[in-house]
């Protein structure tokens, strides 16, 4: 790991700011404040890099938690310094990101799209929604069969890099998908409503893993999905 990358995982508060020591403040002081200062922040990933496997492999979550949307995180700090954005939540600077100039929506787009992919995956996952949930899955779509079939279409069609979502809007469930970093809360999102499943079909998700196949990365993503959280977020949508 170089000065950069660790600099950006402290950001992010995988290690405890006094494990550190001296030398690396004294050597870092100024990124390390703006690390401390910058108004967006990498959480934790919720549990190891390897966690995943086999149907996510390790290198591809470093490589994605640590260098893309550790990216993402920092090019939007960059990019709000100094304007009226800096004092907003992402989630209020998403829903009018028409204002917004290109770095910040495909940055902030970025940082919160991947927040959202940590947490509604985990290790031992997988398997079935139970109650309300799988109840609007099944009333919506006809079956949960159905439902994964037309979201793992709705991933595997977007051409290009993006996103596929299942939202909630008015008490209905709808699926589509994103280009690039765009998400369901931004004004210019043709699928809009409250995001309760995600899965990222950007390249560098799958690419080390599975190259050009990425029907079979979405295949094992469902190995992946926590339902328990994607229940959560329906219950408050
Ligand atoms: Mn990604």
């Amino acid at each position: 790991m170089n000065r950069t990358d660790f600099l950006r995982t402290l950001a992010g508060g995988t290690f405890a700011v006094g494990a550190i020591g001296n030398q690396v403040f004294a050597d870092s002081s100024f990124d390390l404040l703006n690390a401390e200062t910058a108004p967006f922040k990498q959480a934790s990933l919720p549990y190891d890099f390897a966690a995943l496997e086999p149907y996510i492999d390790k290198l591809t979550m470093e490589i994605h938690y640590g260098k893309h949307h550790a990216a993402y995180v920092k090019n939007l700090n960059d990019a709000v310094k100094g304007t009226a954005f800096e004092s907003k939540s992402l989630e209020d600077i998403l829903k009018t990101i028409s204002k917004a100039p290109a770095a910040i929506r495909n940055n902030g787009g970025g940082h919160w799209n991947h927040t959202f992919f940590w947490e509604i995956m985990g290790p031992q996952k997988g398997g079935e929604p139970k109650g309300a949930l799988a109840d609007a899955i099944k009333s919506q779509f006809g079956s949960f069969e159905k439902f994964k079939e037309e979201f793992a279409k709705a991933g595997a069609t977007r051409f290009g890099s993006g996103w596929a979502w299942l939202v909630a809007k008015g008490g209905k469930l709808s699926i589509g998908s994103t280009a690039n970093q765009d998400n369901p809360l931004m004004d210019v999102s043709d699928i809009k409503g409250t995001p309760l499943l995600a899965l990222d079909v950007w390249e560098h998700a799958y690419y080390l893993h599975y190259q050009n196949k990425r029907p079979d990365y979405i295949k094992a993503f469902w190995n992946v999905v926590n339902w328990d959280k994607v229940a959560e977020k329906f219950k408050k949508a």
